[in-house]
């Protein structure tokens, strides 16, 4: 079916696109198996649809690239992206989330997000150098936003320009996400550094699972039950533990 045809949002469909165009860029891209029950969810909920398609991939220094387009109940569409880094490379993890619904895109969020005290200094560097592209509409971070870096970018674009220029943002992020995976050599599974990375991720897993806002949606378009599963396996599953 296409993405009009199930309702979704012509940035969520076109972010879409473009990630996974930015995925061949990335080196020794694979895919990873998802799990059947949760590769495309349909449903219904008081007689409105409910659609859920996943993907996943992993790559050079990224243990999970995960791409999750949705359509809850009325007019409800999301695009959640996050591509979490294998502990051993110094690398940010990639997140990105856009809220729409009727019509209207009320968040667009992205950054590269440091896993230690700050950003590898060939992402600064590379992140500096992009080109500045303003939006008329800036969103305050929540308080669990701690884990941002400060080159996060928190809008509601207010029209199809501000749209289009959101996607290039995401799309100058993956290049220097990209750049950097190219670059970094993986340290160690028993390094200092890969053992405060690993902590890192966890951390930023459990203040991404503060956001009430994502839990209550899936709760109400689903079940309690299945909303934490679907949280804590597939939305923010922790690193696999360093052996
Ligand atoms: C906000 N996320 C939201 C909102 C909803 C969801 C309904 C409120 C919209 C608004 O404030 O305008 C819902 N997001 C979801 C659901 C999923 C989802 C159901 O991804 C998945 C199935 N959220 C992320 C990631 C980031 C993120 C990876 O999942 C950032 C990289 C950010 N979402 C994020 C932020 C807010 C938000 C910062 C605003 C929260 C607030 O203002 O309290």
């Amino acid at each position: 079916m296409s993405a009009a045809a199930l309702g979704i949002h012509p940035l969520v469909d076109a972010l879409a696109e473009r990630i996974r165009g930015c995925w061949l860029d990335l080196p020794e891209l694979a895919p990873l198996a998802v799990d059947p029950d949760l590769e495309a969810i349909s449903g219904s909920l008081d007689g409105e649809d409910l659609f859920i398609r996943n993907e996943l991939h992993s790559s050079r220094g990224l243990r999970k690239l995960h791409l999750e387009t949705a359509r809850l109940g009325a007019g409800l569409q999301i695009l959640h992206c996050v591509f979490f880094p294998d502990p051993r490379y110094d690398l940010p993890v990639f997140g990105a989330d856009i809220v729409a619904g009727r019509g209207v895109v009320s968040a667009a969020i992205v950054d590269l997000s440091p896993v230690t005290g700050s950003l590898p200094e060939a992402v600064v560097r590379r992140l500096e150098a992009l080109p500045a592209r303003p939006f008329s509409q800036e969103r305050e971070l929540p308080a669990w936003g701690t884990i941002f870096s400060p080159y996060v970018r928190f809008v509601r674009p207010a029209d199809a320009a501000e749209e289009q220029q959101f996607i290039a943002v995401v799309t100058d992020f993956l290049t220097v996400l990209a750049a950097a995976s190219r670059e970094a050599e993986p340290q160690p599974i028993d390094h200092p550094d890969t053992v405060l990375r690993h902590q890192g991720q966890l951390s930023y897993c459990r203040q991404q699972k503060q956001n009430d806002k994502t839990r209550r949606v899936l709760e109400k378009a689903f079940n309690p039950q299945w909303a934490d599963r679907y949280i804590e396996e597939l939305l923010f599953d922790d690193p696999l533990p360093l052996t």
